[in-house]
């Protein structure tokens, strides 16, 4: 299928507006994304003709939201190449999946003197549940060295996988530097000491085709908002052998098979893990954005993303005065591009590029130790999607020499 990027953002009635006299740029889609019509009709009708609660009711429009749930997980499945749907967990996000994965898997399989392998790169929520983890159980959090491109160091990363390695957990794609990780290297490197590789998919899933068994991922967590999907709704993929093993993180209704005075036994998966009732709407939300996502093709978006990195890089390197993080090597990221500008702090020049109508990010992007490991405070990023432009892409130029202008030089 022949794709009109430009005719795409007809799709996304929210961009076609003006903030601060200017017609709205939105580069902030690592943080999260726009939705189209067809995800925000699917949820409109799955609430106009079939809201009922799943796996209750026999009623018709009980049956009828059930199936649209289980069918939405039939399309995830499809869409990350899982072997199978009990191996598709309903989460809230990235955040709650690599949680319940530390929680549960962690709690299982490390001991005290084991070590779990992490990276400078990586977001607070695949920090934060691996150091709780560590610390309960006497573990040792180890970090994977960046090069100075800002690529996971692979000799430090194969050198730091060891018999004492139990889980490895890496981004497959930084939500500052827009690096894309060799997950599969990584994969096979501890499963060469026994060990397991869970992938904090956030910022992968949305922009590139995932397939988790090519992958060999244990587990594999990422959010719906990322990829024109629903706030509240995320997914957590993992291997069945190992899913069985896990104790639920979650207790109470539905999740049970029989519950007795003292003692109660649960459900097959996937549902003993969705304890309650589920994000029905935002399931069905997903499952149309990624229809949406399949009739323009993954690898057509990698392709239209690559094209506007490709356009944008050399324009962003004549700044003067402009700092760019990340690889130079644009084969080796995605459309996630942090900078700073000397002598403006990023907060002032996300404020000053919004006044020119583009939204961008500033800040420490949840990824402290990162920002340490770059001697930064905190960066302004920007982050392209299917629906930016060339012209995106230029505004976005001009927004930064309008500022640097005004901060540098001041009114002329
Ligand atoms: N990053 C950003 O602006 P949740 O919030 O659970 O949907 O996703 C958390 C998360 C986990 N891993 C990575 C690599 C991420 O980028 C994010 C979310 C946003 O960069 C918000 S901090």
């Amino acid at each position: 299928m022949t794709v009109s990027f430009d005719q795409l953002k007809q799709d996304f009635p929210i961009l076609d507006q003006i903030v601060n006299d200017e017609p709205l740029v939105y580069l902030d889609n690592a943080a999260t994304t726009q939705k189209p019509l067809a995800v925000l009709q699917a949820i409109e009708t799955y609430y106009h003709t079939s809201n009922a609660n799943v796996h209750r009711g026999v009623h018709t429009l009980g049956e009828r939201a059930t199936s649209q749930y289980e069918g939405s997980r039939t399309v995830v499945k499809d869409f990350i190449n899982a072997n199978e749907t009990a191996e598709v967990l309903f989460t809230r996000g990235t955040t709650t999946s690599l949680n319940w994965v530390a929680k549960s898997f962690g709690e299982l399989v490390i001991e005290p003197g084991d070590e779990i392998l992490i990276s400078y790169m990586e977001h607070h929520s695949n920090i934060i549940p691996w150091q709780q983890l560590a610390k309960k159980k006497q573990a040792k959090l180890v970090y994977i060295e960046l090069t100075d491109q800002g690529q996971l160091d692979m000799d430090d990363a194969k050198q730091k996988i060891t018999d004492k390695t139990k889980i490895v957990s890496i981004s497959h794609v930084s939500n500052v530097l827009g690096v894309v990780n060799p997950i599969k290297q990584l994969a096979d490197w501890i499963h060469e000491k026994n060990g397991y590789l869970v992938v904090d998919g956030a910022q992968a899933v949305p922009h590139m085709p995932v397939d988790v068994q090519a992958l060999n991922a244990d587990f594999y967590a990422f959010s719906g908002h990322k990829m024109l999907g629903p706030t509240g709704i995320g997914v957590l993929y993992g291997k069945r052998a190992l899913l069985e093993q896990m104790e639920p993180v979650e207790f109470g209704g539905e999740m049970i098979d029989f519950v007795e005075e003292q003692d109660s036994t649960w459900k097959e998966l996937p549902w003993k893990f969705e304890a309650g009732t589920p994000n029905i709407a935002g399931a069905i939300g997903l499952a149309a954005a990624m229809h949406y996502l399949n009739t323009i093709g993954m690898e057509t978006i990698v392709q239209h993303e690559r094209e506007l990195v490709e356009y944008v890089m050399p324009k962003l390197e004549a700044i003067e005065g402009l700092t760019l993080f990340g690889p130079e090597d644009l084969r080796f990221r995605t459309g996630v591009i942090s900078f700073n500008i000397d002598g403006v702090h990023p907060h002032d020049v996300a404020t000053a590029m919004d006044m020119e109508g583009v939204a961008v990010r500033a800040g420490h992007h949840c990824a402290q130790p990162l920002m340490t490991y770059l001697n930064q405070a905190a960066t302004a990023r920007a982050s392209f999607y299917l629906y930016n432009t060339k012209a995106d892409a230029d505004k976005f130029v001009e927004a930064i020499l309008a500022t640097k202008e005004f901060f540098l030089n001041g009114f002329n």
